[in-house]
């Protein structure tokens, strides 16, 4: 072989490895599954309703489904991946804790060949892609749920001034970075608000009401409590009600997700809105993932459209809440 060709020949066999290094691991087409779904914790009804659908979606999906509680450990959750690896799984459907811990599991599985769906939150698109690292996300677009909320409170809220307290929501997640940025800008364009604390209640019940407790101690002209999710605000709501507070009438309360309880806050005039952001993946996981083994090329972003509820709603919809 003379030198150009052999250097023409390394350049094809160099552009063929780089292209394999994007491809993503195929999904044969089977009768049966091994699915893995490595959940992040169980502490919350919308946590325990996404589990419910996966395990709901596993008979009329013919998967064989093996669920882990990485119980609020984003490095029991890389643990639990690996061991789902070691057990030979077709297909991962991963929820990452935080953007940034996950990773070397989604590498991990895509080493390992396993095609890797991210649901419910997304990891740092700097440091994983979706068609490259793994074959997309599946879930709401959490900066406009962010921005609807704001939206709302604008419109709504009757007072002269909005002294906000932010209720922010597992820090380095997804869902929180984004519903702050998507709230923070778009109440920045009002004069008549000021968000005087944002902290982390890590979208627990109980550290939302502990947090809201102390945070009214240092804003006790607090009239806006904007929390990143449901269970934080009827934790909020708790808080306010044990310092002699009103919720609803001298306390605004707005928030994400539309679980039964913040449902029945909206009901009973404690509560403002809640922006939806659903829990109910098996069915959307099993669609995208029959289509990927179909060989069709999934979108980078498979998004989940989100309602709204308020007093208008709230009593239609709650029935079929979580
Ligand atoms: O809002 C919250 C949960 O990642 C979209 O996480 C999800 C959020 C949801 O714990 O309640």
């Amino acid at each position: 072989m003379n030198r150009r060709l052999l250097v023409l020949t390394a350049a094809a066999v160099g552009l063929g490895a780089a292209t394999m290094a994007f491809a993503l691991p195929p999904l044969e087409k089977k009768d049966r599954y091994k699915v893995g779904f490595a959940q992040m914790e169980s502490n919350n009804p919308w946590r325990i309703a996404e589990t419910k659908s996966f395990q709901d979606t596993a008979a009329a999906c013919n998967w064989d489904l093996i669920a882990t509680d990485a119980a609020g450990s984003a490095a029991k959750q890389v643990a639990d991946v690996d061991s789902m690896i070691a057990q030979g799984i077709d297909v991962l459907f991963l929820p990452p804790r935080e953007e940034k811990p996950l990773i070397p599991a989604v590498k991990k599985a895509r080493a390992a060949g396993i095609p890797t769906f991210l649901v419910d939150r997304s990891v740092d698109p700097n440091a994983a892609k979706a068609g490259e690292d793994f074959v997309a996300f599946l879930g709401s677009d959490f900066i406009d749920q962010g921005r609807r909320v704001a939206e709302w409170t604008i419109e709504n809220f009757a007072g002269d001034k909005g002294i906000i307290v932010q209720l922010e929501g597992t820090t380095g997640s997804s869902p929180a970075n984004d519903r702050k940025k998507g709230f923070d800008d778009a109440i920045a364009a009002d004069p008549r608000f000021e968000i005087v604390a944002s902290q982390t209640g890590d979208f627990a019940r109980d550290l939302g009401r502990q947090v809201m407790e102390t945070l009214l101690q240092a804003h006790p002209d607090v009239n806006i409590v904007y929390a990143h999710n449901d269970e934080m605000a009827i934790g909020a709501i708790q808080a306010l009600e044990l310092a002699g507070r009103k919720p609803g009438e001298d306390v605004l309360v707005v928030s994400i997700d539309g679980t039964r309880d913040a449902l029945q806050a909206i009901i009973d005039g404690k509560m403002g809105v809640t922006v939806e952001s659903s829990p109910f993946f098996g069915p959307l996981a099993c669609e995208v993932m029959n289509r990927y083994a179909d060989g069709e090329k999934i979108e980078p972003w498979v998004q989940v459209q989100d309602r709204i509820f308020t007093q208008d709603n709230a009593a239609d919809h709650i029935d079929e809440a979580y």
